[in-house]
């Protein structure tokens, strides 16, 4: 809602405020030409806009073009409070500092983390833009809910702005053991800015075992179980809150007439006995070199017939500007290609590579059509691919094999599990997976289907919601 503040000016101050990297919109543009803002069709979006709705809630966040000053407008019952990046920061906060420092060092340093002081500042000065902006949307007593591994300071800052405030914070990525976490050059104020919420929530139990621990060890403050004290005795919370999925939405596009055709036909054009499915970001965390290695071996040792077995990766582009990516896409697909040069005929490439991103409808046709889905990431702080695959397995088909370091595998127990660093081993898992029977799998699917139906993204967000006012 859009009220006047105490400075007279037309600012507006919302009961809930949820503030990360992007906002909760992306342009369009209509067949007249005219431009126009859409909701972002993401899981986080989707499960926060109802509640936002009835909160009078404000989102900040950057609206994607740098170098761009947008004023706040209303979208969809919201306020939509864009907050300007120059083309240097989106080089230096984002694709540096986020992207090539705190992603690699929180997923276990699979690519070397880069520590430069210039991002660093970039960092500070952009998270307090964002703590700025929150401040000034958040009415009197509100509650601030902050997004992500981008804006890990805006918590202090914004305790330190707005005291009244109820604060949270979200991690979806993974939080490294302090082993690793040390290297950090900036880590006690990253640790401190975390701090600075009221409720800290991470994907799964040991993340917030590592942070608590942190805090102990680094900063030498208390921690009792999930709970750790400020040095002005304050006390904050830091505890897991595995993500997930609109899984009745994903189920009932999943059965929908057109997908369910679009299925048909996927299998009708793969003319395989049994497909084998990869979705993933082309990210060097999921994993993407070892499974298409492994598939490689199995088709060329014979494990797996070229003429009766394919595997579809989808590979969504992303963040083609960073080095490190450059380099990967690289890899696969010099792979890929060799692959399948070496085991495919005329027609007939063993692995469909598709560095592509589709509509959702098609997401979901290609999950129905698949007989084993494959999520083999190297580290993962949830991963919604896995349990988007379950939701669209209304036919109790289907099998899944899961990396035991994705956070999902907590949940998904009945996956068939893999350590994705040991080649032969998912060379097995993915052969039994295959081979399994149809009672087998439906046993395991229905226990997968039972977690994902009773787990959901509006689950997630209102528990989060009620802990965080509970505090
Ligand atoms: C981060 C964490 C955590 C992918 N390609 C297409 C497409 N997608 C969608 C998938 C899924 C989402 O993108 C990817 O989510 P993941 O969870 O698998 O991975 P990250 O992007 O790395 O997400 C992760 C997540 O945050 C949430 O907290 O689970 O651990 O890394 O929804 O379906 N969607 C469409 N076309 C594509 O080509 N429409």
């Amino acid at each position: 809602m859009t009220t006047s503040n105490e400075a007279g000016t037309d600012t507006p101050r919302a009961a809930l405020v949820v503030v990360a990297n992007r906002l909760a919109v992306e342009r369009t543009t209509a067949a007249d030409g005219s431009a126009g803002w859409q909701t972002s069709p993401g899981g986080l979006v989707t499960a926060l806009v109802p509640i936002m709705q009835a909160k009078d809630g404000a989102w900040v966040g950057w609206h994607g073009a740098p170098d761009e000053e947008l004023e706040p407008f209303h979208h969809d019952g919201i306020d939509m409070i864009p907050v300007a990046l120059s083309a240097g920061e989106v080089e230096e906060y984002y694709e540096g500092m986020s992207n090539a420092t705190f992603w690699p060092l929180y997923h276990d340093s699979v690519a070397f983390p880069e520590f430069h002081r210039e991002w660093w500042d970039a960092y500070v000065a952009v998270n307090r833009r964002f703590a700025e902006a929150a401040a000034s949307a958040a009415d009197d007593n509100g509650t601030v809910w902050v997004q992500d591994y981008q804006l890990q300071l805006v918590p202090s800052m914004l305790r330190e702005m707005r005291p009244d405030l109820r604060i949270g914070f979200f991690l979806h990525i993974p939080f490294p053991p302090s082993e690793l976490f040390q290297q950090l050059p900036w880590r006690r104020a990253v640790l401190e800015g975390l701090a600075g919420a009221d409720l800290v929530g991470f994907q799964v139990p040991g993340a917030a075992t590592n942070f608590l621990n942190l805090l102990r060890r680094r900063l030498g403050w208390d921690t009792h179980r999930q709970e750790f004290v400020r040095p002005d005795g304050s006390r904050g919370r830091a505890a897991a809150y595995p993500i997930s999925i609109a899984t009745q939405a994903f189920e009932d596009l999943a059965n929908s007439p057109e997908v369910v055709e679009r299925a048909a036909q996927i299998r009708e054009d793969l003319a395989a006995e049994t497909v084998f499915l990869g979705v993933d970001r082309l990210d060097y965390t999921k994993g993407l070199r070892q499974r298409v290695r492994a598939f490689g071996e199995l088709f060329t040792s014979g494990e797996l017939d070229p003429e009766k077995v394919v595997f579809v990766q989808v590979a969504t582009p992303s963040r083609e500007r960073v080095e490190e990516y450059k380099r990967l896409r690289d890899d696969i697909e010099l792979l890929v290609g060799r692959i399948n040069g070496d085991s495919g005929q005329l027609g007939r490439p063993p692995i469909h590579y598709l560095h592509q991103s589709f509509p959702r409808d098609e997401m979901a046709a290609l999950y129905r059509a698949a007989d084993v889905m494959v999520v083999t990431p190297l580290r993962d702080g949830m991963n919604l691919v896995a349990k988007e695959y379950v939701a669209c397995r209304s036919d109790n088909d289907g099998a899944l094999v899961l990396s035991e370091f994705a956070g999902a595998a907590r949940e998904l127990k009945q996956a068939w599990q893999v350590n994705p660093y040991d080649i032969d081993g998912m060379k097995e898992a993915i052969l039994a997976a295959g081979r399994a029977g149809k009672q087998e799998t439906r046993r395991r699917m229905r226990a997968l289907r039972k977690q994902v139906a009773t787990h959901d993204i509006d689950h997630w967000a209102e528990t989060f919601l009620a802990d965080l006012d509970a505090i």
